[in-house]
């Protein structure tokens, strides 16, 4: 492992989350973004869009274009996820994230902990957002409360001073990694441009993912074609529905 891979895992540890800057093209993730806005658009993917027109989540992104399997077994983020999951971790959920022009800031949140009374004190997801444009203080850059992954809350306490959440900035084709402990949130856009991210999910093997309302299971036609390191990430039940294959609690 090198040294910037030993940095990005001892900053994660320690602050909750880690930037990796220019992880993929910029070209390649701009045309990423044109394609998730193309589907965002798209009738037929009405079903799986969470959200309003100023903010939405596009499940199953796994299933949809291939191209993100780049992004989902990138060496890097896939490090970084084994390192605090264990070997055998899996991708779960590639989702698409835009958020337009005059989105208001989303919710503060931290992931995934539906199920717990106090959240566990060992990491039970590594969550990524692949910065398909540029992510600015002005454009919506996802922002996270530093060591907050630390304070075994499964939600934000009320009061929490706005000012301590941070805006993690980079350019197209960066990826910002968080422990899904740290409270986090969609901010405002207050650009006129379009923020695209792609978020992808890494969980052990032991995590019950119906928790997350909208996460798809991956196809067993898209597992056919998948090369074999993201096979090696994609272990587990294949099928069409989440009723197919998640317990539902
Ligand atoms: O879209 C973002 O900036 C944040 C995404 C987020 O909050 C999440 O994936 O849990």
């Amino acid at each position: 492992m090198d040294d910037q891979i030993k940095e990005a895992i001892a900053h994660l540890d320690t602050y909750g989350y880690c930037l990796l800057e220019d992880r993929i093209p910029a070209a390649v993730a701009c045309d990423l973004a044109k394609r998730c806005l193309e589907v965002h658009a798209d009738p037929q993917y009405k079903s799986l869009i969470h959200g309003d027109q100023h903010y939405q989540t596009l499940f199953g992104m796994v299933n949809i274009d291939d191209r993100v399997w780049q992004c989902a077994s990138h060496p890097d983020t896939v490090a970084i996820a084994r390192h605090f999951l264990g070997p055998h971790c899996r991708v779960v959920e590639a989702c698409s994230k835009p958020t337009w022009p005059g989105a208001p800031a989303q919710a503060l949140h931290v992931d995934s902990a539906g199920n717990f009374n106090q959240v566990p004190d060992v990491p039970w997801m590594i969550n990524t957002i692949w910065m398909l444009t540029d992510f600015t203080v002005e454009n919506g850059a996802t922002g996270v409360v530093p060591m907050s992954h630390r304070s075994r809350c499964k939600r934000p306490p009320d009061n929490l001073d706005p000012s301590l959440i941070r805006p993690i900035t980079g350019r197209a084709g960066s990826v910002m990694l968080w422990h899904g402990g740290a409270f986090h949130v969609a901010r405002a856009n207050t650009s006129s441009q379009i923020r695209v991210g792609l978020n992808i999910a890494y969980y052990p093997r032991w995590f019950n993912n119906w928790v997350e309302g909208g996460h798809q299971p991956v196809w067993p036609e898209t597992y056919e074609r998948m090369p074999p390191q993201m096979k090696q990430l994609c272990t587990g039940k294949l099928g069409r529905s989440r009723a197919e294959l998640y317990e539902e609690r």
